[in-house]
């Protein structure tokens, strides 16, 4: 490792924007001045000393901070500034379990330089070669107890991704951005704040990609203008982490590597999902599962809201609509035609003198609670709730517990948590002073509307100096109010984006803990960094509409990079009443989300795939798309758990030198061979694709595009989703099956998409889809057009055999032939009995 300090000509800092309104032109903080550097095994540390007056803008200048950098594998570097006497909020190990001592080391490596600027004090470049892929020379650091503030230039029109939850174009406007992080039970909010918090950020730099992660739990704006990016914190520390490339998924690797790896999904999850907000019974869901049978399209889970509690209580079943014995015979069906069952658990508990969970719980000690001692309640479903304290020492025994007597009464195969920004529909403790014998009626609603409290000033925790752009009268709003204590004494205010994470992490060692070496299936709405080694994800609430059509593959491709693959959106839209066209040309895309679910609002009209025939038909027709490829997905997903790959791509991550597709998400692709060029625009018929320079294969026809790095014009009439496989690659098919199962148990046939060199790879994960420490065989597929040959490790003895191959592109034929309609190209073997659990070669010709 080489440190190097490099002497700085006086940069001029002028600032605007954000500035401009309530600050000069001049920024008003001092930096900090670095005293002399101490060298430790894989970095330094140096002390850092406020450089000039206080500015004291939205807190109080914290005077002796400590800088320590870590160089921890050749391109990894993390940069830590605290404040030396440790009192700022660090989020705790046990927490959010971050790995220091990564092993990876084959990318591109990174340096740090340093110097104290003149004006502005301390400042840090991170290098690759002779580029700083983050420079705060020149802007000082700020660091307050209530308020962090951390700036790097950028490039011009830098192409930045990641960063949310936030509903948004794929790359962020370098212009006109501010994400704001901040937990917030909020539907379809385009590009503000909405459930989860994930500061992390990757950077395509002509053509090569870096990462960085700032850890830190508090809100925070992240904001990119004027060539910048700038953190703007509500407190904690700069724990900033970088990550070198240069391809997208070195840096997902390298973060996933640090924050926690994707949890290993169970196969069957891959299956196409049905869920809706509203079902009156168990017997209308018990014809929603038979309608889909008729209808010949696939049902592998059937999903139940809110709507089976008693009183939307958690762990309770409606006497009259959910019958326990009923719901009990709904799944023992479903599970004879091996399909599934998820329901919902909220955090929020009922506060009722006479409902065990909650009386267990003020036993148990495992509430939220006021500053004085009280218990804090708030206002979900179920009127005035209590919220469980993950932080409380038996709050992981008392939920535990419920969940263990929810189990009791229904074995279900999956669990879907809500609400956990923590949500409550009131803003402060507004049940406390009512006597735990009040139980407001069912259907509980806030009438009269709870009017807005008074702003309290005063209090720089419930009103920070700055305001973060959360779009709420106060950060307070819609969740557990900042003062909030939890057990450890900290307030709410320090730890208010990890509630759904600690639920997630709390949940999942529970489902570990019932069925240990099974894969739970577990799916959390308020996710932070880390979160995707607990649970998987769907986007939360949004609306049926064509423009959440299309954000909804953002929205998947941000969550590929915040390690959380296994993600969909809500097909067919949430809110409001979808239409037939949309419904149609939704399912042609959703049939390819990581997480396919059906899912709708309340008060929607019903939009269950069966509904029209135009959405029934197109859903088999996409349906049948993915289960052929289901073993290529769980292959994907099983590399994601071990690297972070994400399965759901944007095209910059596989062709990160082509400006064209810097901005592309209307299209988007399933690993490295499947290209996904939908419909997502009212009455389109044809879609104007773009086709990177590759040989590309039609997936119906087989036919051939070469690409030329331009659009296309690709037809598209209301039953047909473009798919095309990408020249190089083996892919893995099998027959399509009603269940993911009988799919799986099917017969390979290869399709071999040879390049324009006549070469093609690909692999086959096989495993048995539900254990962990299960063994496994990694089998790759290579061919050179000539020969195709099968090798790997096989130890999982899999008695299906490859029966079919097509080679597609066998001609020289990617100069001169512009396409291949009448497949002159193509070559079927057929009646093979090619094994998976050993190598071999056979000549194609
Ligand atoms: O505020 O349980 O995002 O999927 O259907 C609504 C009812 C509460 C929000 C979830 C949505 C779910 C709904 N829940």
């Amino acid at each position: 490792m080489k440190v190097l300090a490099i002497s700085l000509m006086a940069v001029s800092s002028v600032w605007a924007s954000y500035y401009q309104d309530t600050y000069p032109a001049v920024h008003p903080c001092p930096g900090y001045n670095m005293g002399s550097v101490s060298d430790l095994p894989n970095g330094f540390t140096a002390a850092l000393t406020l450089a000039g007056k206080p500015c004291n803008i939205y807190g109080n200048d914290i005077n002796d901070l400590v800088l320590t950098v870590t160089v921890e594998t050749n391109n990894k570097v993390n940069v830590l500034i605290e404040d030396k006497d440790k009192k700022q909020y660090q989020i705790p190990q046990e927490i959010v379990t971050v790995n220091k001592n990564s092993k990876l080391n084959s990318f591109d490596s990174l340096k740090i330089t340093y110097a104290n600027h003149p004006t502005a004090g301390f400042g840090f470049k991170i290098m690759r070669g002779d580029e700083a892929i983050f420079d705060t020379m020149g802007k000082p650091i700020v660091f307050e107890d209530q308020y962090l503030e951390l700036t790097s230039v950028l490039p011009k029109n830098a192409n930045i991704y990641g960063m949310g939850e936030s509903p948004d174009d794929l790359r962020r406007d370098p212009d006109d951005t501010i994400k704001t992080l901040w937990a917030r039970d909020a539907a379809n909010p385009f590009k503000e704040n909405t459930y989860g918090a994930h500061s992390v950020y990757m950077e395509n730099r002509a053509g090569k990609f870096h990462g960085a992660y700032l850890h830190n739990s508090h809100g925070m704006d992240i904001v990119l203008r004027n060539q910048t990016i700038q953190y703007r914190v509500l407190g904690g520390v700069l724990d900033m982490h970088f990550f070198g490339g240069p391809s997208a998924y070195d840096v997902i690797n390298s973060y996933t590597d640090f924050v926690g790896r994707p949890l290993p999904i169970p196969a069957a999850v891959l299956g196409f999902q049905n869920c809706r907000y509203g079902y009156k019974s168990i017997d209308e869901v018990d014809q929603v599962i038979a309608n889909y049978s008729a209808a010949g399209i696939p049902l592998e889970y059937m999903w139940i809201d809110i709507d089976y509690m008693d009183r939307t209580r958690d762990f309770t079943f409606d006497p009259v609509n959910f019958p326990i014995e009923k719901v009990q015979n709904t799944l023992k069906n479903l599970h004879a035609k091996k399909q599934k069952m998820v329901m919902m658990v909220d955090p929020a508990i009922q506060r009722n003198s006479t409902y065990g969970p909650y009386v267990r719980g003020v036993e148990m000690d495992a509430f939220v609670k006021n500053a004085d001692g009280s218990i804090y309640v708030g206002q979900v479903w179920p009127g005035y709730t209590a919220f469980p304290d993950w932080f409380a020492p038996n709050a992981e025994a008392y939920w535990h517990n419920e969940m263990d007597l929810f189990y009791k009464q229904i074995d279900l195969d999956g669990l879907w948590i809500d609400m956990n920004e923590a949500a409550s529909f009131c803003t402060g403790s507004c049940g406390t002073g009512i006597s735990d014998d009040v139980v407001p009626k069912f259907p509980w609603t806030i009438d009269p509307p709870p009017k807005h409290r008074p702003i309290s000033t005063n209090n720089t925790f419930l009103v920070p100096k700055y305001a973060i752009h959360n779009p709420q009268d106060e950060i307070s709003d819609k969740g557990l109010e900042t003062i909030a204590v939890h057990a450890n004494g900290v307030i709410d205010y320090h730890v208010h984006n990890l509630y759904g994470h600690m639920m997630a992490r709390n949940t999942r060692k529970f489902l570990d803990n019932l069925r240990p070496n099974v894969r739970p299936f577990l799916l959390g709405r308020s996710t932070f960094a880390g979160s995707g080694s607990y649970v998987s994800h769907w986007n939360g609430d949004n609306n049926s509409d064509w423009k959440n059509l299309h954000v909804s593959i953002s929205s998947m491709l941000d969550f590929g990079i915040f390690g959380i693959p296994f993600v969909g959106s809500d097909i067919c839209g949430f809110f409001s009443n979808t239409t037939e066209q949309l419904c149609t040309r939704w399912i042609e895309v959703g049939a390819f989300y990581p997480f396919s679910r059906v899912h709708n609002a309340k008060d929607s009209s019903p939009q269950e795939l069966y509904r029209w025939e135009n959405v029934a038909e197109s859903a088999r027709r996409a349906l049948k798309v993915r289960y052929a490829l289901l073993s290529y997905y769980y292959t994907l997903h099983s590399f994601s758990s071990v690297n972070g790959a994400p399965v759901a791509r944007p095209l910059i991550f596989e062709f990160p030198a082509d400006t064209n597709v810097l901005d592309n998400y209307h299209q988007f692709m399933i690993g490295e061979a499947i290209l996904i060029s939908p419909v997502i625009y009212e009455n389109a018929t044809t879609v104007d694709a773009y086709i990177p320079e590759e040989v590309w294969y039609d997936w119906y026809d087989h036919s051939s595009i070469v690409g030329e790095g331009k659009n296309v014009t690709l037809n598209a009439p209301l039953h047909h989703v473009n798919v095309h496989i990408k020249g190089g690659n083996v892919v893995p098919t099998q027959e399509p099956k009603m269940s993911v199962e009988d799919t799986l148990a099917g017969n390979y046939t290869l399709i071999v998409a040879l390049d324009c060199e006549d070469k093609a790879k690909g692999t086959l994960y096989l495993d048995d889809g539900v254990t962990y420490n299960t063994t496994h065989s990694i089998i790759n597929f290579t061919s050179d057009g000539k020969t195709l040959a099968a090798s790997g490790s096989y130890n999982y003895g899999d008695c299906n055999y490859v029966s079919k191959v097509i080679v597609l592109g066998l001609n020289d034929f990617c100069d001169n032939v512009y396409s291949d309609p009448d497949n002159s190209n193509k070559l079927v073997i057929d009646n093979l009995s090619l094994p998976l659990d050993g190598p071999w070669t056979i000549n194609l010709f």
